[in-house]
């Protein structure tokens, strides 16, 4: 990310983030390029965003050329987070769904029986995650907006099929497809959420299948070829493996939840707020509204301090299920 781009970019940003329609999607581009500060800094980027929009409208051409009635639109983010499901062909991808959420998508014993993204919502404690099904990344049968869908996404779930012989080298044409559209699968270390640029997602290897026949030896190849992500072996025949998803998933979003609570009131313990680890009470504020975080003096703490009601300052590191009562 060049320096010096200012809040107005990164609002436009968040527009085109959370844009639904093509047409929305390229009115947000013009905007970061209108509101941008033009420098030899931000070359690269300009560049970027008129390529994307070009890009965008050539496929909004299309879709004019094809009757213009089915018109594409992007999922809604909800929940508190947002894990994209990737994989080779009939690999179990639209089960692993069906069977963390109450969706409904076609599964089938045959490949590409998936062809449109398909969201669910998993239920985690007392949150939700989105997860979202989608077709297999095959090479040469990859939609645009499916690529962008991970870009987008928090968390990938990478589903394999232990019931194939060729489940590593399918894993690997997956991996390498998506490293051909810059975005990188990691298991550990640092994110990387770039508009544009390469990405890097923190991913799960979902061992699916684990009920087939030699699934045991093809699982020990897989972790001596992906040691690197975290696998999980499932079953969605014997639903082994599946009931600890969701706490892996919530684990690795690497996200909190903080309940706030008015003086004198208990805490509103239906709605929580949800951070990133290693936010603070300011960020806890700010999330409410920037007057808010303006004005915030002190908090008081139930969960994480030494004693219930504990006043903490500003920069207090926050932990997940703390409850905060802002002072302002
Ligand atoms: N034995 C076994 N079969 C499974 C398991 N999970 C899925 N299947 C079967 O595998 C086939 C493919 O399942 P889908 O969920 O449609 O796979 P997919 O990855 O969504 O397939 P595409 O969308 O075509 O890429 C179906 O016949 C499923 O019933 C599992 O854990 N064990
Ligand atoms: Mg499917």
């Amino acid at each position: 990310m060049p320096a010096n781009l200012t809040p107005e970019y990164f609002e436009a940003e968040k527009k085109y983030r959370a844009a639904r329609t093509i047409e929305e999607k390229i009115a947000a581009l013009r905007e970061m390029l209108a509101v941008m500060p033009k420098h030899k800094g931000t070359d690269k980027l300009q560049a970027d965003i008129r390529a994307k929009i070009s890009k965008l409208q050539k496929l909004l051409k299309e879709e004019k050329k094809a009757g213009g009635k089915r018109r594409f639109l992007y999922p809604q983010r909800e929940g508190a987070g947002q894990v994209s499901l990737v994989g080779p062909p009939n690999s179990g991808k639209s089960s692993v769904l069906a069977a963390l959420t109450q969706a409904h998508p076609i599964v089938a014993d045959y490949p590409f029986s998936t062809h449109t993204y398909v969201p669910g919502m998993m239920q985690f404690e007392d949150i939700q995650i989105q997860i979202i099904d989608l077709p297999p990344f095959f090479s040469g049968h990859i939609y645009f907006w499916q690529v962008d869908i991970v870009r987008n996404c928090d968390l990938v779930l990478l589903v394999g099929d232990l019931s194939t012989d060729s489940v590593v080298e399918d894993i690997q044409a997956v991996i390498e497809e998506l490293n051909e559209r810059k975005i990188t699968l990691i298991g550990t270390g640092k994110r990387i959420d770039d508009i544009f640029g390469p990405v890097a997602k923190r991913t799960i290897l979902i061992a699916n299948k684990f009920d087939a026949e030699g699934a045991d030896e093809r699982l020990k190849i897989l972790r001596e070829f992906f040691g690197e992500f975290p696998i999980i072996p499932t079953s969605t025949v014997t639903m082994q493996g599946l009931e600890q998803l969701p706490s892996i998933i919530f684990k690795e979003l690497e996200i909190i939840r903080v309940y706030t609570k008015e003086p004198g009131h208990p805490p509103d313990m239906t709605d929580p707020l949800i951070l990133p680890i290693g936010a603070t009470v300011l960020d806890a504020a700010e999330k409410i509204h920037k007057d808010f975080a303006r004005k915030l003096k002190y908090a008081r703490l139930w969960g994480s301090s030494k004693f219930d009601g504990q006043r903490v300052e500003r920069h207090y590191i926050l932990q997940d299920k703390d409850i905060v009562e802002f002072h302002i």
